[in-house]
């Protein structure tokens, strides 16, 4: 019943936008999200308050409940009362691994606010600063629960004053935190501002502006930003024993005691205040006078004497007085049970309840959707690199509609759907029939009483009771067989705007949908429901079933009004995993989702009956469709692959493969891990033996002659690695020479293949005569990213090298670089998007088959000879390229490649040869073919994935953790103690080849203390040679013959080419060997 009077008065609150919070709960992983979500669960009779924080209700999948970690996110709508005022809340409970924190991107993008939960022992964690990170960049509010306070009683055994420093120290980390996020936002904003000012004035000032940066900081307020329990948005809780408070509570408590205003507790409840006796007054100065502060006095020593007294000493009479003073009621059978945190969490529960604290907290320091604010809206309107303002008018006028998130039957439907999920039918409303637990047998059976009861009182009175209609339980069907095989993907959503109703004719905006596109093709004032021409990533449909999500359960409603999270039913043949939902074609599609994980674990997957293919296949394609992070490829060699973010994450994608998408029985390789290969400059003296420095070069040099041989005709490698190659016809001619990138280069350019990706775009809209309009924002950064290049490219080897970039790759937008080193070519500058004007003065020419020449090189990055694996930190120069009987062909084509040339279209009018035809093929393999050749002409390395981890463990396992991380070849950074714990903080690197495995035997090997969250970082070179073969004695002796025991760089190499099928040349090895001594006993 009460489930049944809930729902209505949810239906009802959905309108009244002023009341809804839609929240979410953020943490590390274990800091007790779910536990917490339980506690609130709980105050709304959806589950017992006996059971909460042990049943962890959201976490219904049978792994989360197994491996006690959240995987997915789940919704519940709560409610809420204080006085008068009634809310009703949106709460998402998010996952805290590492490996699902795009579940926690796909969270926070519906909310507005946020309960951010820091474990009171472990402090601020590697995923805190993430999640904090987050809610910033999403503009969501965030308040702060400091959770398991209790283990600082019962596991620290810390005295109420130390407990208060520490939570003192807590408070202080969160909010360096937040400092310094906020620091650099507004120095950014300053930055625009001032940007903007120095535009205005246009006239050049005297260069006199000096600013003080220092300024900005001082005129934002920003103590709002910051936690502070005075400010009333820190709880101090124990979720597992479902107590806790924030200051308010026990100014509400004490004021009358002792007749001090509550305004003045609240101010003074924490912080260096203390209680003066004889004067009866608060004073400051606690800390200098030692004096108990009043957090200690009239809070922590009494939550602390209730431990002691009935988990410590389990003093029955003092308990019973402590009940009776503060006048609860406690029932004998909790008095009487054996296990003390019964009765505890008995007396807590009504003494301090968890629920209340933090609901009231929520619903008077987070914002309501009709509150949010236009930095926001203007963010999730203008995709990336795009300026909002160029976006068309009629879109421009839709933020007015996203400030106002009216319900009005006018306003245009707005809605997000930030991920897809799977329920099997069974979970439909429409067709709920399930094995109901004790719990529900019982409610049930209330509820058939009541509704009885409600009959006769109906039949009596002779009126319609239609409030027990309104939420009855629906038609139980019986699915049929096959629609039970089925899965039904439910999108996860909120209305921004309008009323959204079941049977409503709405666009579907995909992420590359734009307005201004769709605007110019699509009649005035159309809606989804007239017949339409097609316009690219727009789809029409009909909204079939929208629910209410109500954790493990949904309930079907009629409409949604705005501002409010939702499921909508029947969308996945339109929706792979996010989309923007409206009525009105004019709207944008939402910026996407920020991702903080990185998929890096492969697996190739296979069924274990071959003949099952089919369904693997369908089933990959589900669990594409339900997971954010996940990706599912085909490789070229016809593999299925999976891509997740990490171990953990593998798992459960396998589990719900086996067990709800495919159904069958699956097998997966090991990981495939990912290399990348590149070149180094050529050592100048040898490692292991000094006087072999003019010996290896002398072998090098005898090795070119002798492999001079082994080129196929048409390639000819000098003695400096120059590498030059005509194509089979013999009418082009190229010549190529690799060069290792800097390092800090490689990672300039991995870091921003956002903008290179952007440039890249802007080139090819200006071949075609068209312009990209790119935000001043994003305009700056391509030019600071430039002139960084710039700095890093120095010295004679680099004269000019960023102005002659001619492309990056693979993929246009990787880490390596095509070099123009043509003598007397000058083309488009890949900067052209920040230099129009100096472009448009000079003539530049683009020649024919530049093309091909930029795909040879896309081709040759993507997959490196050493076993095929992307390229990365290499710079390719093309020194020469000729193309025979150039000066006729070449000259009469060349084409004038200004944007401004107006002539963009059918500049190829008259040309007999078609540039796709054959010769462009063969120029493009003559290409990849030289970058080849050249590449391997250096010595080459491959370059490993790394993770960093951070470990937490005590003193006496120190040892062990170390074990373990230097047996994987982990390289450990440093090492801290945590404050005011006996803790150890560990930081380490981690190759990703050895990293399977690692999390489960450092738990082991640990007992379970030290956890490890393994973190994508970086790429490193291994700098053994895999090529290496020894070629003294000693080297013989010590290496063995083919010198593989020791090289793990050749271990590596050929056990991708294993798995590539590819040739492994442990007989070519053999070959160099023999090569070698032959050359010595000349
Ligand atoms: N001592 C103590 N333990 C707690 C408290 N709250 C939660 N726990 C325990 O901490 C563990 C993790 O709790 P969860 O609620 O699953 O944590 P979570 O943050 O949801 O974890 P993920 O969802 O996996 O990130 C469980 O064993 C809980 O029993 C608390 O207040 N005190
Ligand atoms: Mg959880």
């Amino acid at each position: 019943l009460v489930l049944l009077l809930n729902l209505e008065k949810l239906i009802r609150l959905q309108r009244k936008t002023s009341s809804i919070r839609n929240i979410c709960i953020l943490a590390h992983v274990d800091h007790g999200k779910t536990t917490l979500a339980d506690c609130l669960v709980a105050s709304n009779g959806i589950i017992s308050t006996r059971l909460a924080g042990k049943l962890r209700y959201l976490d219904s999948r049978e792994d989360e409940q197994i491996r006690g970690i959240t995987m997915k996110s789940s919704a519940i709508s709560l409610h809420y009362a204080a006085g008068e005022s009634e809310y009703l809340i949106n709460l998402i409970d998010s996952p805290g691994h590492v490996d699902f924190s795009s579940e926690v991107s796909t969270a926070v993008r519906l909310c507005d606010g946020a309960i951010v939960v820091v474990d009171a022992v472990e402090g601020v964690c590697p995923q805190t600063q993430a999640v904090l990170r987050q809610a910033w960049l999403e503009n969501i509010r965030p308040v702060l629960v400091i959770n398991k306070i209790d283990r600082l009683i019962i596991e620290l055994k810390l005295s109420p004053q130390e407990a208060y420093t520490h939570l003192q120290k807590i408070l202080e980390q969160v909010n360096a935190v937040t400092g310094t996020l906020f620091t650099s936002k507004v120095l950014e904003e300053r930055a625009v501002k001032e940007v903007e000012v120095q535009e205005a004035l246009s006239e050049p000032s005297s260069g006199e502006l000096v600013y003080d940066w220092s300024a900005g900081l001082e005129e934002t307020d920003d103590s709002h930003l910051y936690f502070s329990p005075d400010q009333g948005n820190v709880v101090f809780a124990s979720a597992i024993d479902s107590w806790g408070f924030s200051i308010h509570q026990f100014a509400q408590i004490y004021c009358q005691k002792m007749g001090v205003r509550s305004e003045v507790l609240q101010k003074t409840l924490w912080g260096d205040f203390y209680l003066n006796a004889k004067a009866k007054k608060i004073m400051k100065g606690a800390q200098s006078k030692g004096k108990k502060p009043l957090f200690v006095q009239l809070v922590l020593d009494n939550i602390w004497s209730l431990y002691d007294a009935v988990v410590t000493r389990r003093d029955k009479e003092k308990v019973e007085k402590i009940v009776a003073s503060l006048g609860l009621t406690v029932m004998a059978r909790d008095l009487r049970h054996s296990d003390p945190k019964v009765l505890l969490s008995a007396i807590c529960s009504q003494w301090l309840p968890v629920s209340q604290a933090v609901l009231s907290m929520v619903c008077e320091k987070l914002p309501s959707p009709s509150e949010i604010g236009a930095e926001r809206v203007e963010r999730l309107m203008s995709v990336g690199t795009r300026r909002f303002d160029s976006l068309p008018e009629k879109t421009q006028e839709l933020k007015q509609v996203f400030l106002d998130c009216t319900s009005e039957e006018t306003a245009p439907v707005i809605v997000f759907v930030s991920k897809m999920f799977a329920v099997d039918s069974k979970a439909l409303p429409q067709n709920r029939q399930r094995p109901l637990t004790q719990e529900e047998i019982t409610q049930r059976r209330d509820l058939a009483r009541q509704r009885h009861a409600e009959k006769q009182a109906a039949s009596q009175s002779a009126e319609n009771p239609e409030s027990a209609n309104a939420g009855g339980t629906p038609a139980v069907t019986s699915p049929t067989a096959e629609e039970e095989e089925k899965e039904h993907f439910i999108a996860f959503a909120r209305v921004y705007s309008g009323v959204v109703r079941r049977g409503q004719r709405v666009f579907v905006l995909g992420p590359k949908y734009d307005p201004a596109l769709s605007l110019r093709t699509l009649p005035d004032g159309c809606s989804a429901a007239d017949p339409l021409p097609s316009v690219p990533h727009l789809a029409c449909c009909t909204l079939e079933h929208l629910y209410m999500l109500m954790g493990r359960e949904l309930e079907e409603l009629e409409e949604v009004p705005a501002g409010n999270v939702l499921g909508i039913g029947g969308m996945e043949e339109f929706i792979l995993k996010s989309a923007t939902i409206s009525t009105s074609p004019a709207c944008p599609p939402f910026t996407p989702l920020n991702f903080e994980a990185t998929p890096i674990v492969r697996v190739a997957i296979e069924p274990k009956h071959p003949s099952e293919m089919p369904k693997l296949v369908r089933g990959m394609r589900l669990l594409n469709q339900a997971d954010p992070c996940a990706e599912v490829l085909i490789q070229e060699t016809g593999e299925h692959v999976l891509v997740t973010a990490g171990e953990v994450h593998l798992q459960r994608c396998l589990d719900d493969l086996r067990e709800r998408f495919a159904k069958i029985g699956i097998s997966a390789s090991k990981p495939i891990i990912p290399f990348r290969e590149t070149v180094i400059r050529p050592p100048k003296v040898d490692m292991v033996n000094e006087e072999m420095g003019r010996q290896q070069k002398v072998a090098v040099i005898h090795q070119a002659k002798d492999e001079q041989s082994k080129y196929p005709e048409g390639v000819h490698v000098d003695s400096t690695g120059l590498v030059t190659l005509t194509t089979p016809n013999k009418m082009a001619t190229v010549g190529i020479r690799a060069v290792p990138l800097p390092e800090e280069v490689t990672r300039l350019l991995e870091g921003n293949s956002e903008l290179i990706r952007t440039m890249e775009q802007f080139s090819l809209f200006a071949r075609e005569g068209k312009t990209l309009e790119i935000s001043q924002k994003t305009l700056e950064e391509i030019q600071g990213f430039k002139s960084k290049l710039e700095g890093l490219l120095q010295g004679h080897k680099w004269r000019n090298a960023v102005e002659r970039i001619w492309a990056f790759g693979p993929r246009r937008c990787g880490p390596n670089i095509l070099l123009n080193s043509v003598e007397g070519y000058r083309r488009p500058s890949v900067w052209q998007c920040v230099e129009r004007e100096k472009e448009k003065s000079e003539a530049v020419m683009l020649r024919d088959f530049d093309n091909s020449i930029v795909s040879g090189f896309q081709l040759a990055t993507l997959s490196g000879p050493m076993c095929e694996e992307p390229l990365m930190g290499v710079c390719f120069s093309v020194e020469s390229w000729e193309i025979n009987g150039e000066s006729e062909l070449g000259g009469a084509n060349a084409v004038e490649a200004t944007p401004s040339s107006g002539s963009g279209q059918g500049r190829r009018k008259g040309d007999t040869t078609d540039c796709y035809g054959p010769f462009s093929g063969q120029l493009i393999a003559a290409m990849k073919e030289a970058c080849r050749y050249a590449f391997q002409a250096k010595p080459q390395r491959l370059m490993a994935a790394m993770y960093t981890c951070e470990i937490m463990a005590t003193a006496d396992v120190l040892g062990r953790v170390y074990g373990v991380l230097s047996k994987r070849e982990g390289r450990v950074l440093n090492e801290e103690m945590k404050e005011g714990t006996d803790m150890f903080i560990i930081r380490a690197v981690l190759p990703v080849a050895e990293s399977f495995g690692f999390a489960d035997e450092m738990r082991k090997r640990t007992s379970g203390l030290a956890s490890p969250q393994l973190v994508f970082s970086h790429w490193e070179v291994i700098s053994s040679d895999p090529f290496w073969v020894p070629t003294t004695e000693e080297e013989y002796l010590h290496f063995g013959e083919k010198a593989d025991s020791a090289n793990q760089a050749l271990k590596y190499m050929n056990a991708v080419r294993k798995r590539k099928g590819l040739y492994v040349e442990e007989k070519i090895v053999e070959h160099a060997e023999k090569q070698r001594t032959l050359s010595k006993n000349k």
